[in-house]
């Protein structure tokens, strides 16, 4: 007998039937999952081909730009636009609003087309991210700037991994893997795990002394009892959260000693990073606060590339960290 697993594309569809819902939200994650393994194609071929290096050039945020950056973005928006079902979306490499379908798109996509940056010149996993909100259908449009509390789905790609994660609203956190035949297979319901064995913390330990002094102190306090593992793509060490329990922080940086490189705001993006990952991560059982403890689903973007601080995974740890944060 031969294994024959159910696709991601099938889950959806049954998903969809059950809910009685449209056949839209098919063609977009149809048009994401075509960009992920195209970018997973460069990606994986990207030291013979020369596309792990720099372009020389720097994006909106400062940051020196990546050849697969561009391929991953062109990628990304190529197949968004063909999908014809988006209005707006925002991307990490775009300064500007990116419009769509203004006319006839239903959904409000916000991406990151290559999360890890530094783990390009090596090949280590990168990430695709998104999140996504549907446009008001009735009543007057209410702009593209969501909290993630009303994102409708938020997913992640691990590439050259081969493992996609999402989460739907009300409908769990679940795991795909990569097939030989270039499809996303076996879904497997994510929860974080209760038990304490396995969990793990996650930051940049290097950065620790530039920490508000009450999250350097609970470190100290805690840091013994879990594993600790740090990749430096949130996607990478996200996922290893999702299945290990424990708790990621990129926390503010406010006790630098050049005080120019302080980043009070937090480093990571808000709409498609931090909403992305907290979105999946209430799925799944777990929360995700800022710097003064408030729930990042709930934070409204004032700005497309807003930034925030984030802590996330495990309940109890989130919510330990949060009395910290809130008491400081
Ligand atoms: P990167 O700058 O390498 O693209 O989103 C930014 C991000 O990576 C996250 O993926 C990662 O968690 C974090 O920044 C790493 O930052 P540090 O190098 O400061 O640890």
């Amino acid at each position: 007998m031969i294994q024959i697993e159910q696709t991601f594309m099938d889950f959806l569809l049954e998903h969809q039937e059950r809910h009685k819902r449209s056949y839209h939200f098919l063609i977009l994650m149809n048009s994401i999952l075509n960009a992920a393994k195209r970018i997973q194609f460069y990606y994986s071929t990207g030291a013979l081909r020369g596309n792990l290096g720099m372009t020389g050039s720097t994006n909106i945020q400062g940051e020196d730009v990546l050849h697969m950056d561009m391929i991953a973005n062109e990628l990304v928006k190529h197949s968004l636009a063909r999908s014809g079902r988006v209005v707006h979306a925002i991307g990490e490499e775009e300064e500007e609003i990116i419009v769509m379908n203004e006319e006839g798109g239903r959904y409000f996509v916000y991406y990151d087309p290559m999360d890890g940056s530094s783990n390009v010149p090596h090949n280590l996993p990168i990430g695709l991210l998104f999140g996504v909100a549907k446009r008001a259908l009735e009543g007057a449009e209410d702009m593209h700037l969501r909290a993630g509390r009303e994102y409708i789905a938020a997913g992640m790609f691990v590439i050259p991994t081969g493992t996609f994660t999402i989460a739907l609203h009300n409908a769990g956190c679940w795991r795909f893997h990569l097939d030989e035949t270039f499809n996303f297979v076996k879904p497997t319901s994510m929860m974080l795990p209760i038990s304490k064995k396995t969990w793990e913390l996650s930051f940049n330990s290097s950065k620790r002394e530039t920490y508000a002094p009450p999250v350097q102190k609970w470190i100290a306090e805690n840091e013994k009892k879990y594993r600790f593992r740090y990749m430096g793509a949130l996607a990478g060490d996200f996922h290893r959260i999702l299945l290990n329990g424990g708790l990621f922080m990129y926390p503010a940086i406010v006790n630098h000693p050049d005080p120019r490189k302080n980043r009070p705001q937090g480093k990571l993006r808000l709409m498609y990073e931090a909403a992305v990952v907290a979105f999946m991560c209430r799925e799944a059982g777990g929360g995700a606060v800022d710097e003064n403890g408030k729930p990042i689903l709930d934070i409204v973007p004032e700005k497309p590339h807003q930034r925030t601080a984030l802590y996330i995974g495990s309940k109890p740890l989130v919510d330990e960290i949060t009395k910290v944060l809130k008491e400081k």
